[in-house]
């Protein structure tokens, strides 16, 4: 019988029964109600408000309100001061966001709170730096807001992808109208209350819970920018709705990297990295090494050690802080990461899982590893955002490079080799927004991120990502 922890009182997380919308400062009543449930148990956590049209306008116009009159003429030393309140408030309850966290998304623990919390305020601490300093980020001399920002995040980081989207945004002097995924609202949630503790301004930041039409209907809002974090259908949908419209938009979608192992790499090391870069937070992760790229010479080797290693991991309960693979976020995505691994099998290629017992309710998936991949398989060509590598081989480096680049997306890739030239030789040549050498999965408030191709376009993070949120 398989038992969950109990998150220890002291780290609890206060979860209110009900959530309502937070637009102008206060939690209000939306269109309709829908729940949240723990994908680790399927219990229903909450239950929250769904934003309509009409709240969507409210909130927009809060946040024209706010931009206009306090936050856009609010000088950025004093924008800094909000954004610095704003991340030791998260530092002070990262223990408890980490836990919501884990309760909502189904993540591990150790994750949520070694990872996602402590990056989410990360970015807010580098921003409220930047926030007096724009006339000195080298984009012109009088860099000004945009306005009122409209953002939309997916589900695998909740308060990671909403401090990406708000710390730039809300440090240049914009004010922000943001949607949570439908499945992870709580953490959001959170923090608006964080920002009612903080003394922000009313208007500034707007949460609007929902599910796909809550966000059209924020990007067919007046809003200034769209800043889009998701799958690049709906990127490619929301890209088409604005065209020609005054909206600026930033787009960061799917990814099929390649993970690189070169015949001269340090193969335990290397195996460390293909681990982290495919089963971290559960695969689902926009820039995970889904695709092992691995020198001929040493494939059995790196095949035997890597299942070794994928044996150990412990698949289960997200708040225990041993587990390595927690829950998948939905029964829709665990529907589409089985529907692609059947593809798989149905196509030849080898599957490979390692014996564990999974918790009898919950949205499950063992680690999977496929070999004998080829190319035009659609488990080597489409995201599957879920835990499941799928292995091709190589003989010469410009084979690796050519099977590496042989996909729409461009968002990473991960190189493995002691030679120093090989990484550089490597990089130059792959088509990724991030190549990785001898690590995988790092990632810094200083470093911009984004994709090529169709990875989306825009930076976020980094001197790069205030860009998006200026004028200049
Ligand atoms: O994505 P959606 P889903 C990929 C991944 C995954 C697949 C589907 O491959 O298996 O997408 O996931 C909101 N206008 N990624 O269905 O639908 C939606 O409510 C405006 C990669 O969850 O793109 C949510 O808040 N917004 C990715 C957000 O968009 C709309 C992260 C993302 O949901 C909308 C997530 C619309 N018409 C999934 N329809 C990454 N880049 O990391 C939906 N949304």
């Amino acid at each position: 019988m398989f038992e969950y922890a109990p998150a220890p009182e002291s780290v609890r997380p206060e979860i209110k029964e009900h959530y309502g919308l937070f637009v102008d400062g206060e939690f209000v009543d939306g269109e309709a109600v829908f729940k949240s449930v723990n994908p680790a148990t399927e219990e229903v956590l909450f239950t929250v408000a769904e934003a309509g049209a009409a709240d969507v306008a409210k909130a927009v116009a809060a946040a024209r309100r706010a931009q206009e009159a306090v936050w856009g003429p609010m000088s950025g030393a004093e924008r800094g001061k909000y954004l610095f309140r704003i991340a030791r408030l998260l530092q002070e309850r990262s223990r408890e966001f980490a836990v919501a966290e884990s309760l909502d998304n189904g993540k591990p623990i150790k994750e949520t709170r070694d990872f996602d919390v402590p990056t989410a305020a990360q970015h807010f601490f580098y921003h409220a730096g930047w926030a007096d300093k724009l006339a000195y980020a080298g984009l012109g001399a009088d860099p000004r807001p945009l306005g009122v920002i409209g953002q939309v995040i997916p589900w695998n980081f909740p308060i990671l992808m909403l401090a990406w989207k708000i710390a730039p945004a809300l440090a240049c002097g914009n004010t922000v109208v943001l949607k949570p995924a439908e499945t992870t609202p709580l953490t959001a949630l959170m923090f608006a209350e964080l920002c009612q503790e903080a003394d922000l301004p009313p208007g500034v930041v707007n949460i609007l819970p929902g599910a796909g039409a809550t966000g059209a209907a924020l990007v067919d809002a007046d809003v200034d920018k769209v800043a889009f974090t998701g799958s690049t259908a709906v990127g490619r949908a929301i890209a088409k709705s604005i065209a020609g419209s005054k909206k600026k938009v930033t787009l960061e979608l799917g990814g099929k990297a390649a993970n690189i192992v070169f015949d001269d790499a340090a193969i335990d090391q290397a195996v460390e990295g293909i681990v982290n870069g495919i089963f971290f937070n559960q695969g689902h992760v926009c820039c995970a090494g889904s695709r092992l790229l691995v020198q001929e010479s040493v494939a059995d080797e790196v095949l035997s050690r890597l299942k070794e290693r994928v044996a150990t991991l412990r698949v289960g309960d997200p708040l225990d802080k041993n587990t390595d693979i927690g829950a998948i976020n939905s029964a829709e995505q665990l529907e589409r990461i089985t529907a692609l691994t059947e593809t798989g099998r149905g196509e030849g290629a080898d599957v490979w899982q390692p014996a564990c017992d999974l918790p009898e309710n919950g949205f499950w998936f063992r680690p999977t590893v496929f070999t004998g991949v080829q190319q035009s398989m659609r488990i080597a060509r489409e995201e599957i955002f879920g835990p499941v590598l799928s292995v091709l081989t190589f003989r010469t480096p410009d084979e690796a490079i050519a099977k590496a680049n042989n996909t729409p997306y461009g968002l990473s890739a991960g190189v493995w080799t002691e030679k120093g030239s090989k990484i550089l030789w490597a990089a130059e040549r792959l088509r990724a927004g991030v190549v990785w050498a001898n690590t995988f999965n790092q990632f810094d408030a200083a470093s911009p991120f984004g994709g090529l191709k169709e990875s989306g376009y825009g930076r976020e993070g980094g001197r790069q990502g205030l860009e998006a949120y200026l004028d200049v």
